[in-house]
């Protein structure tokens, strides 16, 4: 009876694990590096929540060698007794049995993000091998999982250790056969650790890469003060409005709630919003909460002082954002994430929650530092002057429509009039502009033709953005309008590509548009519209054969793969900027459906993208001299 139970679970066990393997990306979305990458963040979920139960300080992340990955940390130690119903023990359990997460905890405080326990068995399925090494009673004990969690040493004791030590730790090789790279990047790593780091103040989580050099000590991150840091950290190179940073928190049922803010003296907004420590990107109730109780505040405070006066308009929630930099953190213990993407918080009773903590925190931060809440009021008013410029600015664009004879010289459009169909080239220069709109296909493809340079918009606001004829021509032909009258629904492309060369002066014009993508038509971005064209960078030709590579090591491997006495004689030609392409080549490398390499530009990681636009271009000298002065060998007229 007892063994035909068994079987019967195994059976059922291999049934779920083999389930995973058929449909990844039910459970792990996809299986490009994306996915990759998120096996790593479903063990260190497990570590996180333990951490937020309290029972664990210290996480450690590991590439090793040969790109499999270690998680450790120094919280209790999965437990290691005989599962009850699976007969097995609970580590063997929890690694194997689908949806085995929360129902085998104590009833804990699990908020951390991730599948919610089911990540472990998850991992395990996608694995060519998984092992763990639990740490307790004073003993080492050691389990491994091979093929997509078949077990083959079950848990066993292999050593011992001090008395009072706890932890676990999991190496995982992702399994090759499911996933399409299996080269893990440090830099995606690092920035999802770091944000871990500021989202868990005083939780310390190092990370280090084996593959190069075994004797690194790896990066340490550990912020004491938690979101107050985020901002700092994203404020660093901006000025400052006012010196301090404000930190307000609450708690209420067991919903945590706190918000990090600093005014700078630039006019974009940074507020980024978190659940359980999930980016949610389409805000919610708790975002919604704090932006109703800034608007309110500042309004009250500015009429009672007499800023605003009585005839005055109020200002408005764009007007109370500007060069806003904002974390906003809730922690529930049930959250309902909404909207196509689930991006965002449903549940409504944290929309009161975000408003009071907010209110009452912000209201007497104003009361007591009146220089700062002068400042921002002066600030808001500022930005509220502005808009109206603005909006008569964009009465003047609206005016010049795709009617207007100027304005078709630069666009050469498409004839296709559907959206879904249609795609835009941004392009560097008239010389390239001429041969991509000889190469390109006039039905579904449109070329426009950059001649200046565009405005740097992280310097500008709306209204002087508007004045510029090159964003003006970008606005016009993206149909979208701008501001607040931006509509997604009709934008007029499906693609927009941005084709420059690939040498320092085409990055910083790609650096440029994307900055005002990122700042003006962000959704865009965020509905992955926007792509840059990867032209190659050497030719080479043997025989009939005419062969484009994107890079360096691309030729090498495609040299490789030729036969000897081919490769030797084979013709290699670096290529040079688009300009020199004739419409033929340029077609077949950079524009033809079937053959281009085209790189789609994500706004998945907001910060760090904000960061690298600020060190290029924010107020700050140093950070962009010192990007140009490490780049100097390349740089030819580079005048950011
Ligand atoms: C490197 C990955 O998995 N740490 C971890 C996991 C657990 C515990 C501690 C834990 C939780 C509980 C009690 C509880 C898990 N335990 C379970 C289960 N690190 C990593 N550290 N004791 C230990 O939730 O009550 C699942 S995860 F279900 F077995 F309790």
């Amino acid at each position: 009876m007892e063994n035909e139970n068994y079987d019967s679970s195994s059976i059922q066990v291999l049934e779920g694990l083999e389930a995973v393997r058929k449909r990844p990306g039910m459970y792990i979305g996809t299986t490009d590096v994306k996915g990759l990458h998120h096996l790593v963040w479903e063990i260190v979920d497990n570590s996180i929540d333990e951490a937020l139960a309290g029972f664990c300080n210290n996480i450690e992340v590991v590439i090793n060698k040969d790109n499999s990955i270690t998680v450790k940390d120094n919280g209790r130690g999965i437990p290691v007794d005989i599962h009850p119903k699976t007969k097995k023990s609970t580590v063997e359990t929890v690694y194997t049995v689908l949806h085995a997460g929360g129902k085998f905890g104590g009833g804990g405080y699990k908020v951390s993000g991730g599948l919610h326990g089911v990540g472990a068995s998850v991992v395990n399925a996608l694995s060519k091998w998984l092992e763990v090494k639990v740490y307790k009673n004073g003993k080492v004990y050691y389990i491994k999982f091979e093929n997509g969690g078949h077990t083959v040493e079950p848990l066993k004791e292999i050593g011992d250790c001090e008395e009072n030590r706890t932890g676990t730790t999991v190496t995982f090789k992702p399994d090759p056969e499911i996933f399409d790279s299996d080269i893990y990047d440090y830099n995606t790593l690092m920035v999802r650790i770091r944000e871990l780091a500021f989202l868990n103040k005083g939780l310390s989580i190092n990370l280090r890469d084996d593959r190069d050099d075994e004797d690194t000590t790896g990066e340490t991150f550990m912020y004491e003060g938690g979101i107050s840091e985020y901002v700092r950290f994203i404020n660093s190179g901006k000025t400052p409005v006012h010196d301090d940073i404000i930190h307000l928190e609450g708690e209420e049922d067991g919903v945590f709630f706190e918000v990090a803010m600093q005014y700078n003296t630039g006019y974009n907004e940074n507020i980024y919003s978190f659940v359980n420590n999930i980016n949610t990107h389409d805000g919610g109730t708790h975002e919604e909460g704090v932006r109703r109780a800034l608007t309110r505040v500042i309004n009250n405070y500015a009429r009672k002082n007499n800023i605003l006066k009585e005839k005055d308009e109020a200002l408005t929630g764009d007007d109370v954002k500007e060069g806003l930099t904002m974390i906003v953190s809730c922690k529930h213990p049930n959250p309902q994430f909404e909207g196509q993407t689930k991006g965002r918080l449903g549940n409504s009773e944290v929309r009161k929650l975000a408003d009071s903590v907010f209110s009452q925190g912000f209201e007497r931060f104003l009361l007591e530092n009146p220089d700062d809440a002068r400042a921002i009021v002066n600030k808001a008013m500022l930005a509220c002057r502005a808009r109206n410029a603005a909006r008569k600015a964009r009465e003047i664009t609206r005016k010049s429509d795709l009617a207007t004879t100027n304005f078709f010289g630069k666009l050469s459009d498409c004839k296709s009039k559907d959206p879904k169909v249609s795609e835009i080239f941004i392009v560097e220069g008239d010389s390239a502009g001429g041969s991509a709109k000889k190469g390109r296909d006039s039905m579904t493809q449109a070329i426009l033709p950059l001649r200046g340079k565009i405005l740097n918009v992280e310097k500008a606001r709306l209204d002087r953005a508007l004045s510029n004829e090159e964003i003006r021509t970008i606005i016009t032909a993206f149909g979208t309008g701008i501001g607040e009258e931006f509509d997604l629904n009709k934008l007029r492309y499906d693609k927009i590509v941005i084709m420059t060369d690939a040498d320092v002066d085409g990055s910083h014009i790609r650096v440029l548009l994307l900055t005002l993508f990122y700042r003006f038509f962000r959704p865009i971005v965020e509905a992955g519209h926007v792509y840059a064209a990867q032209p190659p960078l050497f030719r080479i030709m043997h025989g009939k054969t005419r062969k484009y590579v994107l890079n360096e090591q691309e030729l090498d491997k495609y040299l490789n793969s030729l036969p000897e006495n081919i490769r030797n004689r084979a013709e290699i030609a670096r290529m040079k900027g688009l300009g020199e392409m004739d419409a033929e080549e340029l077609n077949e490398t950079t524009m033809d459906i079937e053959k281009r390499v085209l790189r789609k530009i994500t706004v998945d990681d907001c910060v760090a993208a904000d960061a690298i636009f600020e060190k290029l271009m924010g107020d700050e000298v140093d950070p962009r001299r010192k990007f140009i002065e490490e780049n100097a060998g390349y740089v030819q007229n580079l005048d950011i």
